[in-house]
């Protein structure tokens, strides 16, 4: 499972306090804890329009200096913004994210193909997602994706270089807002079985209390339909637990040798 630490998120209302102050020891700390447990890329999301490639960068450099290996999921609704940051990076990062809208898909596809020296290397996620706003059903999804696929092939994107993420919605009031997505996630693998899916999960539990148990409830549900990887909370260690488990459970853990080291590392917080 691939993990995207969330933590770096401007929509934290303590995170948009140290982008506010420009508070880079707060930052950097963040950076530290989530990598220092399993968080394989870093989301950053600015949350501030004005300032997004601004503080953005900022971020970057910061983290950069105390981890030069570090890889970056570039959070920016701003095709800009991402197109600013990318030369920043030390390391190919993930490119959060195109759609359908506009003409995002046709000018990222255009800056990472095959062809793009140095640039070959990011990953992409493709939000399920047209240009008539959220998708309410899922053959709206599919339609989505399909057209996806046929412009990743047009400008030579490997289809294992894309995260599709079919979008959670609150189920606060969204009532079918997880059975969309693991609906989705199965039509999309069964016509192509290695294609990787992704979710910004905590969206699930917007609105409501005790959102860990609803974040905890969807990632296992999810998992179990086909979900690769998740943009989550790399702190909450139950839930991290539970990533090893569904990979154990799900048999890609062979020997439960990754669940075992895990444990021993002390990762899952679990008294022993
Ligand atoms: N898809 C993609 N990108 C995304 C999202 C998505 N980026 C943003 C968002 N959705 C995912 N990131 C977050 C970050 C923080 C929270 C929710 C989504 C959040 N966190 C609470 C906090 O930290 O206070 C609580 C988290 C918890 O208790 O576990 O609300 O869908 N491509």
């Amino acid at each position: 499972m691939l993990i995207i630490g969330e933590k770096l998120n401007g929509a934290i209302k303590s995170v948009a306090e140290a982008i506010r102050n420009r508070d880079g020891a707060f930052i950097r700390d963040l950076a530290s804890r989530q990598l220092d447990t399993r968080a394989d890329y870093l989301d950053i999301c600015s949350g501030v329009p004005e300032e997004d490639a601004d503080v953005l960068c900022w971020m970057i450099e910061l983290i950069q200096d105390d981890h030069p290996d570090v890889r970056f999921s570039l959070d920016s609704p701003n095709l800009d913004t991402i197109l600013t940051c990318i030369p920043l990076c030390k390391n190919p990062g993930i490119i959060n994210s195109v759609s359908l809208e506009g003409d995002k898909t046709d000018r990222i596809f255009s800056v990472v193909n095959r062809e793009a020296k140095g640039q070959n290397d990011w990953k992409i996620i493709a939000l399920l997602l047209d240009e008539t706003g959220m998708p309410d059903t899922v053959d709206k999804r599919m339609e989505s994706f399909h057209r996806i696929v046929k412009k990743a092939a047009e400008y030579g994107v490997a289809m294992d270089r894309l995260y599709f993420d079919p979008l959670v919605f609150t189920v606060a009031t969204t009532p079918d807002s997880f059975l969309n997505f693991i609906s989705a996630s199965s039509r999309i693998r069964s016509e192509y079985p290695d294609a990787h899916i992704i979710s910004g999960l905590s969206n699930i539990s917007h609105g409501l209390p005790s959102r860990k148990t609803l974040n905890h409830a969807f990632l296992i549900g999810a998992m179990m339909n086909g979900m690769d990887s998740a943009i989550m909370d790399p702190l909450n260690r139950e839930l991290l637990g539970g990533v090893y488990a569904a990979e154990a459970l799900l048999g890609i853990d062979e020997y439960c040798i990754e669940y075992l080291s895990a444990y021993r590392e002390d990762l899952f917080g679990v008294q022993k």
